[in-house]
């Protein structure tokens, strides 16, 4: 048996940030219950990464605006108990302290009894914001082997993203251990052999189960820290030079694309949150939903099959380079470069390009929606325009960024 069989690991899913920067997507769900593609939610790509590696003892810390994640989680990741396999959410408790989390490294240290109750030797630390594929027995592997007690996973960004990431300098000897890590810099060093990169942490962890439980808890004492994994947790393994690096590059799952090896997006942002819908939609996608030997699980209720339907009159249906998801179903109208979630109605002539459509939208006859993200319950009436003419949309309210036109859960139309 190899060292890496006989290493328990236990995965902790980080899932109760706010996701402010995703507003509206964000008034009424935790970010990770932001759907995404149709028929997922944003977790689910980082819990069907842990359980495709092989991790079936799985926490889900939550927290903020939780009842969605909850609910999905709970009810999409049912796993058989008869191996001691679970994914548990759990909701903030104020089991130390009368305070929420105060940060991400505060949700572990409150949550330590479940790593005193199940033992493990290895705690894989995931963030749930992330649209990827990743197998994390091979970051853990290599954890093994390096004898450091913390190692990050890093992916090239450009520099002009630094500021949303921990940034890593590594040892010039030996790339695979950290020398510095800046979380979130605003005036970054680009990398030797490419000044416009650096090497950008993607917010996975794996610890060496001791040393992370007396991280957190030497943290939890610690005046003016932000009890942050990325701002706090990392940064002190690095001082104790302790640290090291996972290339993401090196990484593979079965079924992956020469086009879409190494994909990874944070969707911290409405416009990545939009290009990521974009890389899954072209015949040949940046990003291949249709990977079934690594699959991504998820559920979305008892929803028929999407149709395609002649309206009355004969006048014909089209959708180009879309996605159609369960129950939807588009009446003489067309759909051009689009994202359609379950159970959209797109009525007669009405005409949907480089547009997301969140679960019961509903698109009237003769509309016209573009570079548009319509969350849930959304009513376009019959005749209407959205995303035509940003200084329009902003009259009437609708928030507009980057060019694309947003609207909240259950937005009306001013009438
Ligand atoms: P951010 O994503 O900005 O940077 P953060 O907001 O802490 O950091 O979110 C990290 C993960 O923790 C997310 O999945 C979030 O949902 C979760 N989270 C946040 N607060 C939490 C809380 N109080 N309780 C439970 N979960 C919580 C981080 C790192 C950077 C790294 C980027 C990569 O800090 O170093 O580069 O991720 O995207």
């Amino acid at each position: 048996m190899t060292d890496r069989a006989r290493k328990k690991v236990l995965a902790i899913v980080l899932a109760g940030g706010e996701g402010k920067r995703l507003m509206p997507l964000t008034a009424d769900r935790a970010k990770p219950a932001v759907p995404f593609a149709g028929i997922y939610r944003l977790i689910d790509f980082a819990l069907s990464n842990v359980v495709n590696s092989g991790y079936l003892q799985v926490v889900v810390l939550t927290q903020y605006k939780s009842h969605s994640l909850d609910r999905h989680v709970t009810q999409t990741w049912r796993m058989s108990t008869l191996l001691g396999n679970y994914v548990t959410p759990v909701p903030a408790q104020q089991r130390v302290g009368k305070h929420w989390y105060l940060g991400s490294a505060d949700a572990i240290y409150q949550s330590l009894n479940l790593l005193k109750d199940e033992k493990p030797d290895i705690v894989v630390v995931v963030g749930a914001d992330h649209v990827y594929r990743m197998d994390f027995s091979q970051m853990v592997e290599q954890h093994v082997e390096s004898g450091a007690a913390c190692t990050v996973a890093a992916i090239r960004q450009h520099i002009s993203l630094a500021d949303q990431f921990g940034v890593i300098d590594v040892v010039p000897e030996d790339p695979t251990r950290i020398r510095e890590f800046l979380e979130k810099p605003t005036d970054p060093v680009g990398l030797p052999d490419n000044p416009d990169e650096v090497l950008a942490s993607m917010g996975n962890y794996v610890f060496d189960a001791d040393a992370l439980i007396e991280s957190v808890t030497k943290d939890a004492d610690l005046e003016g820290s932000k009890h942050d994994m990325g701002g706090d947790i990392v940064p002190s393994f690095v001082d104790k030079d302790d640290a090291g690096v996972y290339d993401f590059k090196n990484n593979t799952v079965p079924g992956s694309t020469e086009r879409d090896r190494g994909y990874w997006r944070d969707v911290g942002t409405m416009q990545s949150y939009f290009a990521a819908h974009m890389d899954v939609i072209s015949p040949l996608p940046i990003f291949n939903l249709y990977n079934f030997d690594w699959p991504i699980y998820t559920t979305y209720g008892p929803q028929p099959p999407a149709k395609l339907v002649r309206a009355e009159g004969g006048t014909l249906p089209h959708a180009e380079d879309a996605v159609l998801s369960p129950g939807v179903v588009v009446t003489g109208g067309r759909v051009y470069r689009s994202v359609v979630s379950p159970a959209v109605r797109i009525e007669v002539n009405a005409e949907v390009s480089d547009s997301v459509l969140m679960h019961d939208v509903r698109v009237g006859a003769g509309a016209i929606v573009r570079h548009a993200i319509l969350d849930k319950n959304v009513v376009v009436p019959p005749g209407a325009r959205v995303g035509v003419d940003p200084e329009e949309d902003r009259a009437r309210g609708f928030m507009v960024e980057d060019g694309i036109t947003i609207l909240g859960k259950d937005q009306q139309f001013p009438t």
